[in-house]
């Protein structure tokens, strides 16, 4: 059995053998979000998760010093995770993509889920390019020692070519996603806060006002603020 299956059943089962003499049934227990405050995958899950209303307990996680229960739950050790550990459909979701969806399928008070098959194909090649080549770029340019590099300006120019049609995309409608906030600029937004905050002067001075306005309206909004609140490590 896979260890995340394992996790699941012995939380079902602790809710089976919970006394039945009470008048009440018990609530449903919460679902659990394994997350790190700096990391983008995690932001995106957790804008999606607040977006849709949906309450879960929060287990800040220190990279350096993962939980046993986590890597219990998904060997594979990266963070966001979300922990469904309601007895009837227990699972655990370890992409970030996943969770935002599985969220926003629950629901979607704002209309983030792309309307048409369309505009899904659309936001989902926007978002494999970003966990893709932008993701790799960006991590060259913000750690080229890591890649053995000198320097991450190479890096950072590719990325830059697609940050500006992202750009000219901006400048077109008012957010990726089209006339409203979606999917797609809750998932990229932190991507392109990381690429924006590594030389904030750098940023500044390229020609993307669109983007850069994008950007800065998501960094100053309620939603954004609250999933950066800070919460102490969860201790196991
Ligand atoms: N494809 C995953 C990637 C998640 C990921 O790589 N998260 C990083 C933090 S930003 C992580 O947990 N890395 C493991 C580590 O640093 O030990 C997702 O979309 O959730």
């Amino acid at each position: 059995m896979a260890q995340s299956q394992q996790s699941c059943t012995k939380a079902a089962i602790y809710t089976a053998t919970m006394p039945n003499t009470l008048a009440a049934p018990l609530p449903a227990p919460q679902p659990v979000l394994y997350s790190f405050r700096r990391c983008p995958y995690a932001m995106r899950a957790r804008m999606a998760l607040r977006v849709s209303g949906i309450a879960y307990e929060h287990r800040e996680v220190v990279l350096k010093n993962k939980p046993a229960h986590l890597l219990a739950l998904s060997p594979k050790g990266t963070v966001p995770v979300l922990w469904l550990r309601r007895a009837a459909d227990c699972k655990v979701l370890d992409q970030s993509l996943d969770i935002m969806l599985w969220a926003l399928r629950q629901h979607d008070p704002l209309g983030w889920l792309p309307a048409s098959d369309a505009d899904m194909a659309d936001a989902l090649a926007l978002i494999a390019h970003n966990d893709g080549p932008f993701k790799h770029q960006l991590d060259c340019y913000k750690y080229p020692n890591r890649s053995g590099l000198d320097s991450g300006a190479a890096d950072r120019d590719e990325a830059a070519v697609w940050l500006h049609t992202l750009d000219a995309r901006l400048r077109a409608q008012p957010l990726l996603a089209g006339e409203h906030f979606g999917l797609a600029d809750a998932a990229l937004a932190p991507f392109v806060r990381q690429f924006a905050h590594t030389d904030p002067a750098w940023f500044a001075a390229q020609a993307w006002p669109a983007l850069a306005q994008w950007l800065g309206a998501i960094e100053a909004s309620e939603l954004f603020n609250a999933i950066m609140q800070k919460h102490a490590p969860w201790a196991s």
